[in-house]
């Protein structure tokens, strides 16, 4: 092989000694006395230059080696490399037990400063905020690039899935004329003459893929709720991983569904970055056994209450501390990190969830809880087109504004259900990270539109 052909860092260990070439950005550099160490990271790893120090040119000096012209010249080009330039390297790749980071070094024969780097503005202790402001640096720690190589394994998990069960990938519009989930929460902006909405899910575009016979569908896409919190939870903008299947019997089938996902990502995350997920976040990927806990939300408030803790408000959502004890409670008596809160009712879920037959005060729904924080919301849907505008109705919506909706159910549609999922908050969960600011690519918040 050409010693220009650039080797990855997570290759080398597997090359002979002998000539390579690397390229990545400068870490850190120890200057010594006698010799130059520098650490070199690329996309996949770290790897330690050396090369002797030469101080002076020798009185004779040779053409090449030690005391030579360009000896002396790489020496004070090393002792000048700022940290975060990006460098190539040619050099002798050389397997050396004693070497600490990954038993080998290189030792420089020559090096190109490719693109010079400013004295970094962020440190270890800098504030999340400030890490934000450059989240470009940010990422360039193991940490933050081990986030999304996991969040790529994960969804490519549930890809697999989906592709095997014959599911068809959708991308649905972000630009709208209505609501699609609550008028709380919605982004207007200005559209030609009119307005647009953004899109808060992509719940209408998904059920409308039932009507027109696509089966099983999925969806990974932005999600937009001007939701003016600053929790750890909530983003202005957020990836939602969508699916919705047809021919189901009851929300079962799509918890059955929503379990096999979850459970192929978290095999996939597991196999593939285990060892790496302990070592930097200090955690057990733990694959989830099924079935996966199920608890009517009446239950599991009186269970919370029974741990000492009241949920505010008897008509309501459980609240965020009501998830944390909830979830408590499973891991203790269940052994279990994820728990289906089931029987919501119709009063605190959307027109399109499913009433239960028999009983109309409570919906075919459920909400997922993982680690003592809703990460998803799924349901049954109405799909009788009578039932659903009385329940439109029901809610104080105008059937008139939702006529294109609607109209998905006048012309024959199976019964269907399906479920939205904040990715970031499965990843924050996931990896024990204490917010979706640390797990979201670039994080948009009622304060944060940049970078
Ligand atoms: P819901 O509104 O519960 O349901 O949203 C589903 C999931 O999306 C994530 N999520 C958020 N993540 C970050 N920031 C936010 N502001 C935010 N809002 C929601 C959460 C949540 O559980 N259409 C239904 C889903 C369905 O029934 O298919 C819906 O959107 O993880």
């Amino acid at each position: 092989m050409p010693v220009t052909a650039r080797t990855l860092v997570s290759q080398l260990a597997a090359q002979p000694d002998g000539p390579v070439s690397v390229a990545g950005w400068v870490e850190t550099v120890r200057d010594q006395k006698k010799v130059q160490f520098v650490i070199l990271r690329d996309e996949t790893g770290a790897v330690q230059l050396v090369t002797p120090a030469t101080r002076e040119l020798a009185e004779d000096a040779p053409a090449e080696g030690p005391g030579s012209a360009a000896a002396l010249a790489l020496t004070e080009a090393i002792s000048a490399l700022g940290h975060g330039s990006f460098v190539r390297v040619t050099g002798e790749l050389k397997h050396d037990e004693r070497v600490k980071l990954g038993g080998l070094e290189v030792k420089i024969g020559s090096l190109e400063v490719v693109s010079e780097a400013l004295e970094t503005p962020i440190a270890a202790d800098s504030s999340l905020d400030k890490r934000l402001d450059w989240r470009f640096l940010d990422l360039r720690h193991p940490k933050q690039n081990l986030i999304f190589r996991v969040q790529t394994t994960f969804l490519h998990a549930l890809r697999n899935v989906w592709v095997e069960k014959g599911f068809i990938e959708i991308q649905t519009p972000k630009l709208m004329a209505s609501a699609s989930e609550s008028r709380a929460e919605l982004f207007q902006l200005e559209y030609f003459e009119g307005v647009a909405y953004l899109a808060q899910s992509p719940q209408f575009f998904k059920q409308m893929a039932q009507s027109a016979g696509f089966g099983g569908i999925f969806e990974v896409g932005p999600a937009f709720r001007a939701d003016p919190s600053f929790t750890s939870r909530h983003a202005t903008e957020f990836t939602s991983i969508d699916s919705e299947l047809s021919w189901i019997d009851s929300h079962e089938d799509v918890m059955a569904l929503h379990e096999e996902l979850l459970v192929a990502g978290f095999q996939a995350v597991a196999d593939k970055h285990g060892d790496e997920i302990r070592e930097l976040f200090d955690v057990e990927v733990t694959v989830p056994a099924r079935p996966f806990p199920r608890i009517p939300l009446a239950e599991a408030k009186r269970l919370v209450a029974e741990r000492g803790y009241t949920v505010p408000r008897a008509d309501a959502d459980i609240d965020p501390e009501g998830e944390r004890q909830i979830s408590a409670y499973v891991r203790e008596t269940y052994g279990h990190e994820f728990v289906f809160l089931t029987d919501y009712d119709s009063s605190i879920r959307p027109f399109y969830h499913m009433r239960r037959e028999g009983d109309p005060s409570i919906t075919d729904s459920y909400d997922l809880i993982f680690n003592g924080v809703e990460i998803s919301t799924g349901a049954q849907r109405e799909h009788r087109i009578d039932v659903l505008e009385a329940q439109a109705r029901d809610k104080g919506l105008e059937p008139e504004e939702l006529s294109f909706y609607l109209d998905f159910f006048r012309y024959g549609v199976p019964p269907h259900g399906g479920f939205g999922m904040g990715l970031a908050r499965v990843l924050m969960l996931l990896l024990g990270e204490s917010s979706i600011r640390e797990t979201t690519y670039l994080f948009r918040g009622p304060t944060r539109l940049l970078p």
